[in-house]
């Protein structure tokens, strides 16, 4: 193996040198430094000092299984030796996308028989939007082409993915975003539920969605995305009267619902895919992440039966893929993945036995004066950081109380992110009862650091 060795301080003057990160002011982080990983076992991950940190996100929502499985690295190596590469267009295939695709539906709700493979969660989601207009175009309704999404969403950062996406900052970044794209609010209880019962919001936040489709016009309304549940965004939980409503609402206007499954996919609400967890049948399902537990990038577009039908039917060539679309070493390691999922019952573990538990260990984070709303769901998890709970307050300074917290947890060798001044949690789905009183312990520390300095 190749192999440089140099020392921390090298790395990070290198880094500041010549690498640009994602989602960084790069001033601030070459002044600061970067911490330098180098390896990960289990749900813990190493730096260059010999810290051991342990991984409250699953590095970004996506390590599922864990670090160090060496079935993973194997099946890929062996599947580079057997055919590293050979692209699907002009009438080919090869056996792992083959099976990947048909595994997939057997996994997904029976309406979906169709997979459509890319690389990451944007390009997928690129391809919603492709297979979108095209299936209403071929209905002869072109001018249906307005996709209603919703803010703090997070559909990725191509240009389509951050168009879609819900945060004004990033829009502003872009210029000029994709046309037809028209947000509503989220079903954010703890910041703009007011004096509503979490369940009247959620009606009220899922009827939004009809009130854009009247003031857009029924016939120009092409579709609606969401996640499940809102990941980058904050770890927005819906309350359960949200998509039951906006099931109602797509199928009631005949619009085509997307669910962005980036991260509820594969696990991690102890379901295959976050829809059947909520009960709802989208006519496309965006996957990623946790197909392959990250360990190569590889994601998916589901496809419904009533778009695919078309598309098949009466589409004629679609002008649409991908160099690496069903790349055969993503899809064998997506196989693999698939199997110590399902061998190792970690849907089961996080349904009946560490999602429960992880909930109610976090739930006794809220007696901490800093706390106001903690909420969870299988594996996804997020305390509200307040200077008042009675009030569901916010502090002034735009999430520089959430970047206090992180830095200790950081400091303390716990990986927990900041969204705004919302701690946000999302650990591997083989986390055990012990990892979870770790991160517990961990997060009361930095929750008591940072009180000190903020209450
Ligand atoms: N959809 C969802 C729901 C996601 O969470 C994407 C699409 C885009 O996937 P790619 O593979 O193109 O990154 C994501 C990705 C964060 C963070 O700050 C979250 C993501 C990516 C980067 C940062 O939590 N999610």
């Amino acid at each position: 193996m190749q192999k440089m060795s140099l020392d921390t301080q090298s790395w990070r003057d290198l880094d500041a040198r010549h690498h640009l990160h994602p989602f960084t002011d790069h001033k601030s982080l070459r002044t600061q430094g970067s911490r330098i990983i180098v390896r990960g076992q289990g749900v813990y991950i190493y730096d260059s000092e010999g810290q051991e940190i342990l991984d409250g996100m699953a590095g970004l929502w996506c390590v599922n299984v864990g670090y160090g499985r060496k079935e993973l690295a194997e099946i890929a190596a062996q599947q580079m030796l057997t055919l590293p590469y050979y692209n699907n267009f002009f009438r080919c295939t090869n056996d792992q996308a083959v099976t990947l695709a048909h595994k997939l539906t057997q996994l997904a709700p029976s309406h979906i028989n169709n997979v459509f493979f890319a690389s990451s969660g944007s390009e997928s989601n690129d391809t919603v939007i492709r297979l979108v207009r095209r299936y209403w175009a071929l209905g002869g309704e072109s001018e249906r082409n307005i996709i209603i999404a919703r803010k703090r969403g997070y559909h990725g950062s191509t240009i389509a993915g951050a168009s879609l996406g819900g945060f004004a900052a990033v829009h502003e970044q872009i210029g000029l975003t994709l046309p037809g794209i028209y947000h509503i609010d989220p079903p954010y209880w703890w910041g703009l539920g007011g004096d509503l019962s979490p369940e009247e919001f959620g009606l009220k936040a899922a009827n939004k969605l009809a009130e854009a489709i009247e003031q857009l016009g029924p016939h120009r309304v092409a579709a609606f995305i969401a996640e499940p549940i809102q990941g980058a965004g904050g770890v927005i939980i819906p309350p359960d009267s949200y998509w039951p409503q906006i099931q109602r609402i797509c199928q009631h206007y005949g619009i085509l619902l997307v669910a962005d499954e980036v991260i509820t996919g594969f696990g991690r609400l102890g379901e295959w895919f976050g829809s059947q967890y909520y009960h709802i049948t989208p006519d496309l399902i965006t996957v990623a992440k946790g197909i392959t537990s990250g360990y190569i990038p590889l994601s998916a577009v589901l496809v419904g039966d009533r778009v695919a039908l078309r598309l098949v039917e009466e589409g004629g060539e679609f002008y649409h893929g991908y160099t690496y679309s069903g790349h055969p070493v993503a899809c064998a390691v997506a196989l693999k993945n698939l199997d110590i999922l399902s061998e190792e019952k970690l849907l089961e573990h996080v349904k009946q036995e560490i999602g429960p538990y992880f909930r109610q260990r976090l739930a006794e984070l809220a007696d901490h004066p800093l706390i106001g709303e903690v909420r969870s769901q299988g594996l996804v998890g997020a305390l509200e950081l307040t200077p008042d709970k009675k009030r569901r307050a916010s502090f002034p300074g735009d999430g520089k109380v959430g970047l206090i917290c992180r830095d200790f947890c950081f400091k303390n060798n716990l990986v927990m992110r900041a969204v705004g001044d919302t701690m946000i949690l999302s650990p591997p789905l083989i986390f055990t009862r012990q990892h979870v009183d770790k991160l517990v312990t961990l997060a009361r520390q930095a929750f008591d650091l940072t009180a000190r300095e903020v209450l």
